[in-house]
């Protein structure tokens, strides 16, 4: 049997999804982003779900788009079959929350993948990079873009223009990531990370991941109003009710809608 490029699991109420392509660093192409996109989905309408985090080996979370399939492209193929996006943007579409658990390198579209999770938790071998300007190319999947927002101008410039690493210390420091600890107990992090939000009221996970997005996507006034309307939505969930009546009460909450 052939092994999927993508293993799924489920721990609790998490999705766990590691990219299997060990030989290539987990180099990605269209069967690495079909299979992450489908698994992605099917955990997103999975009630039994309610985080999901994505992970690689320990070598590589992933060292970048594939090369080798990337060599030949040229440019009126890359602008026709709209390269690369056609199953990149899955991802977006998610509304649970993703983890991306980091070790050694997350370069390229590595990085951008990780950059397009909700939260990143690195191991200490973590390595991130934008080098495509080593390969005479830019980033095309969000590095330009998703980078600067979070590491500031200056330190996005520096990587994308020179193709330096940052180490997992950096990343922390520039807010990259959110976490650093050892190698080894970056999947038990994140899986812990994500069994804590999947205890969570869903309703009010879902909409304050939709709120903090919005941060980037509209002016401060609509992010405020955006978020306001949300905030009082969730007076309207039964959770809202348990989870306040629970704190009066100094007992842990019991959600139902999870
Ligand atoms: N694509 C294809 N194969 C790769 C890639 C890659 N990105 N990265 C590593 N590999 C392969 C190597 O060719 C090698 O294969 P083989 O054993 O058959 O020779 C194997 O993985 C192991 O790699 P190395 O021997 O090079 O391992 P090292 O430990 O010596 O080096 C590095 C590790 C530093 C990570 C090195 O492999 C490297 O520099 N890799 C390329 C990193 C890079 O340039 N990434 C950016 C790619 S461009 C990109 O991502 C554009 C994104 C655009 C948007 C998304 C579109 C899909």
């Amino acid at each position: 049997m052939i092994e999927s490029v993508v293993l799924r699991e489920v721990r609790g109420r998490v999705g766990i999804l590691t990219l299997n392509r060990p030989k290539a660093l987990n180099a990605l192409n269209d069967d690495v982003m079909d299979a992450l996109g489908v698994a992605l989905l099917e955990f997103d309408a999975d009630n039994d779900i309610g985080a999901i985090v994505i992970t690689g080996s320990e070598k590589a979370f992933a060292a970048g788009a594939d090369i080798t399939v990337m060599k030949d492209l040229n440019y009126v193929e890359a602008l026709r079959s709209d390269f690369i996006t056609r199953n990149w943007e899955t991802i977006r579409r998610v509304r649970k929350p993703v983890i991306a658990a980091v070790s050694g390198y997350a370069l390229g579209g590595g990085c951008e993948l990780a950059m397009m999770c909700d939260i990143i938790i690195a191991g200490d071998n973590a390595r991130f990079g934008q080098p495509e300007i080593k390969l005479g190319i830019m980033p095309g999947a969000g590095g330009s873009q998703r980078l600067p927002r979070a590491v500031g101008k200056s330190k996005a410039m520096d990587l994308v223009l020179t193709a330096r690493m940052m180490d997992a210390a950096e990343a922390e420091r520039a807010g990259l990531v959110s976490r650093v600890v050892p190698a080894e107990r970056v999947l038990d992090e994140a899986i812990e990370a994500a069994t804590v939000i999947a205890s969570m009221s869903l309703p009010a996970v879902m909409l304050a991941k939709e709120a903090v997005n919005r941060a980037y996507e509209t002016p401060l006034a609509e992010g405020l109003l955006f978020e306001r309307r949300a905030f009082h939505a969730l007076f309207s969930t039964e959770d809202q009710k348990e989870g306040m009546v629970a704190f009066v009460e100094k007992r842990p909450a019991t959600f139902v809608h999870r």
